[in-house]
C-alpha cells in the first residue's frame, strides 16, 4: 500500500514538473517594443541609407543588426496624420487628420482602439516620450490645470510630451496630466488668434532672434526663437530647446528601469530634426551641414543611448526596435537656419523626388529599420510596408486577435518585418495634399481638382507632385517620377483610380 502511494506521489511529481517546465518553455516572454520616430528625417539622411556628408554610427549599428527596409512608408507627407495612423492602424483621412495647431483638442476618439491600448490590454506598460502633435484636451484645454483627455486616456500609462511641435506654443513639457515646473502665480495663456500678454514677438523685435523666421513663425519669442502662435506666462515651465532631448532620454531611461521586469512599449518621438533646429553645444558644429546636420548627429547619439540602456538592463535581445520617421525631409521650414545654404552634396530624400508635404515618393518613403536580436537575421528588404501595418503585426506577436473595427488599414506583415518573407503589401495609399496609390512598382497620383498646393514649391522649395492630370509612374524604371505613363496606360490608370476610390469611399460607408 505504502509502495502504491509512493508510486502515485512520484507520478504526480513527475507530471507536475513536466507540466511546469513545458509551460515555461512554451511561454516565450513577450518582447518589449520600442518605436523610435524621428521628425522629418529623409530617406537619404542616414549613412546606412547612403548619406556621406553626415555619419550616423548608432543608427547604422541598428541597421547592421536588423532589417533595412527600402520601400517602407509613413502614412502621410506630414506629421499629425502619420502619427494618427501609426497609433491607430487607420488611414488618417478617416479622421480628417491634418497638421494641428498647438491648442487643438485630442483627435483620437476615446473609443478608437490604439496600438498602446492594445498592448496595455495584453500586459504591457506603455509610454510616449517626445513630440505628440495629436491634440490635447476636449476643446478648451486648461494648461494650468489637469490636461485631459490626452495620451493617458488612449492607452498610455505614462507620457512626457512636447504638446504639438517645437515651433508651436505652448513651449512647455507636459508630464501625464500637467505642465512640468509651472508656477501657479504665473499662469499660461495661449492663443493662435491674437496676441496675449506682453512677451515680444518676432515681428515686433526681430533683433532678439537667433534665427529670422517667416511670418507664420514670427509670433511669441521663447528661448530666442519666435514660434507659431502666442503665449504668455509659464516662464518657469518654458522649455530650453537644447536640453529637451536629454530630458526625454532621462525619462525614457526611468521608464525602462521601472519596467525592466515586465513587457513594455515605448514610443520615443524625437523632436529632431524638425524646426527650430537647436542641437545642444555638444553637437553644434559637428557637421559641415549646419544645424540640420548637427541635429541628425544629436538624434543619432540619443538613439545610441537608448540602445545602450536596453543593453545595460539586459533586455535588448528580446526588444523589438522599430526606427523610422513621420514624413520626408524639408530644408527651409520657416527659419533661416542655413539648411539650404550649407547642404553641400547631401541629398535628404536620397534618390527620390519631392520631400515633406509632397505627393512624390520622398514624402512618405522613409528610412525604416527593424531590429529584434533574438529573432531577426540582419538583412535588407524591398517589401512594400506601411506604418499602419505595425499595429496588426505587433498584435500578432502578442497573440492579440483584432476585432472588426480595430486598426482597419493594418495588415499583419510580421513575416516581412522580421525578414522571414520578402512579401509586403499588394497596394499602399500615400496621403499628401492629394492621394497616391502604389501597386507593386506602379504609382498613381490622383489629380487635384481646382487648386494646386503651390505654396509647397513657393515657400518650402519642394515640388508638390500635384497635377490637374492623372499621373502614373513605373518606379522600377523611373524612380524620379518624371515619365508620366497615364496616357499610355489608361486601363491601369482606371484600375488604380478605382482601387483608390474604393479605399477612400470606405470612409463614407462607416
Ligand atoms: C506647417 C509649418 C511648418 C511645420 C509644419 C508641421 C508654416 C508655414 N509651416 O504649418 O513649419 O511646423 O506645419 O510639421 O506654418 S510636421 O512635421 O509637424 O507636420
Ligand atoms: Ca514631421
Amino acid at each position: 500500500m505504502k509502495n502504491t502511494k509512493n508510486i502515485i506521489f512520484k507520478v504526480i511529481v513527475v507530471f507536475g514538473l513536466l507540466f511546469f517546465c513545458g509551460g515555461a518553455f512554451a511561454q516565450t516572454p513577450k518582447p518589449n517594443v520600442v518605436i523610435i520616430y524621428v521628425d522629418d528625417l529623409g530617406y537619404g539622411d542616414l549613412s546606412c541609407y547612403g548619406a556621406t556628408e553626415v555619419q550616423t554610427p548608432n543608427v547604422d549599428k541598428l541597421a547592421e543588426n536588423g532589417i533595412v527596409f527600402t520601400d517602407a512608408h509613413c502614412s502621410s507627407s506630414t506629421c499629425t496624420p502619420s502619427r494618427y495612423s501609426l497609433l491607430t492602424g487607420s488611414y488618417a483621412f478617416r479622421n480628417n487628420a491634418s497638421i494641428l495647431p498647438g491648442d487643438a483638442p485630442l483627435i483620437i476618439d476615446l473609443d478608437t482602439p490604439t496600438l498602446p491600448g492594445m498592448l496595455q490590454k495584453n500586459g504591457y506598460k506603455t509610454a510616449v516620450i517626445g513630440k505628440w502633435h495629436l491634440g490635447l484636451g476636449d476643446g478648451d484645454v486648461d494648461w494650468n490645470g489637469k490636461i485631459t483627455p490626452g495620451p493617458l486616456e488612449v492607452g498610455f500609462d505614462y507620457s512626457y510630451l512636447i504638446p504639438a511641435t517645437g515651433d508651436r506654443v505652448p513651449c512647455v513639457m507636459v508630464e501625464n496630466h500637467h505642465v512640468v515646473g509651472l508656477d501657479p502665480e504665473d499662469p499660461i495663456q495661449v492663443s493662435y488668434k491674437k496676441k496675449v500678454g506682453t512677451d515680444p514677438t518676432g515681428l515686433e523685435q526681430p533683433e532678439l532672434l537667433r534665427y529670422q523666421a517667416d511670418k507664420e513663425h514670427s509670433k511669441t519669442i521663447v528661448n530666442g526663437v519666435s514660434r507659431i502662435g502666442y503665449m504668455s506666462g509659464g516662464n518657469s515651465a518654458r522649455w530650453n530647446d537644447e536640453t529637451v532631448p536629454h530630458q526625454m532620454l532621462h525619462k525614457a531611461r526611468q521608464f525602462m528601469n521601472q519596467n525592466q521586469d515586465n513587457p513594455f512599449f515605448l514610443y520615443f518621438a524625437f523632436h529632431d530634426i524638425h524646426v527650430p533646429r537647436l542641437p545642444d553645444y555638444r553637437f553644434k558644429g559637428t557637421t559641415d551641414m549646419g544645424v540640420r546636420g548637427d541635429a541628425i548627429v544629436q538624434m543619432d547619439w540619443v538613439t545610441g543611448q537608448l540602445m545602450q540602456h536596453l543593453e545595460n538592463l539586459g533586455v535588448s535581445e528580446n526588444t523589438m526596435i522599430i526606427f523610422s520617421s513621420d514624413n520626408g525631409p524639408v530644408l527651409n521650414d520657416g527659419y533661416e537656419d542655413k539648411a539650404i545654404e550649407m547642404l553641400g552634396e547631401h541629398k535628404p530624400g536620397g534618390p527620390f523626388r519631392g520631400g515633406k508635404y509632397s505627393a512624390y515618393e520622398a514624402a512618405t518613403r522613409v528610412p525604416t529599420i527593424v531590429q529584434w536580436p533574438g529573432v531577426i537575421q540582419p538583412g535588407k528588404s524591398d517589401a512594400l510596408i506601411g506604418h499602419t501595418d505595425f499595429y496588426a503585426s505587433i498584435a500578432s506577436i502578442v497573440g492579440h486577435e483584432l476585432t472588426e473595427k480595430e486598426a482597419p488599414d493594418s495588415y499583419n506583415l510580421i513575416n516581412a518585418l522580421t525578414g522571414k518573407s520578402k512579401k509586403g503589401r499588394d497596394f499602399l495609399m500615400e496621403q499628401s495634399y492629394t492621394y497616391s496609390l502604389r501597386k507593386g512598382n506602379y504609382k498613381y497620383i490622383k489629380p487635384v481638382k481646382k487648386w494646386k498646393p503651390d505654396w509647397i514649391e513657393e515657400k518650402k522649395g519642394i515640388e508638390s507632385g500635384s497635377s490637374f492630370k492623372p499621373q502614373l509612374f513605373d518606379l522600377s524604371k523611373d524612380i524620379w517620377e518624371e515619365n508620366n505613363l497615364a496616357d499610355k496606360k489608361p486601363k491601369l490608370v482606371k484600375q488604380m483610380q478605382a482601387e483608390l476610390s474604393r479605399i477612400l469611399n470606405e470612409d463614407q460607408s462607416r
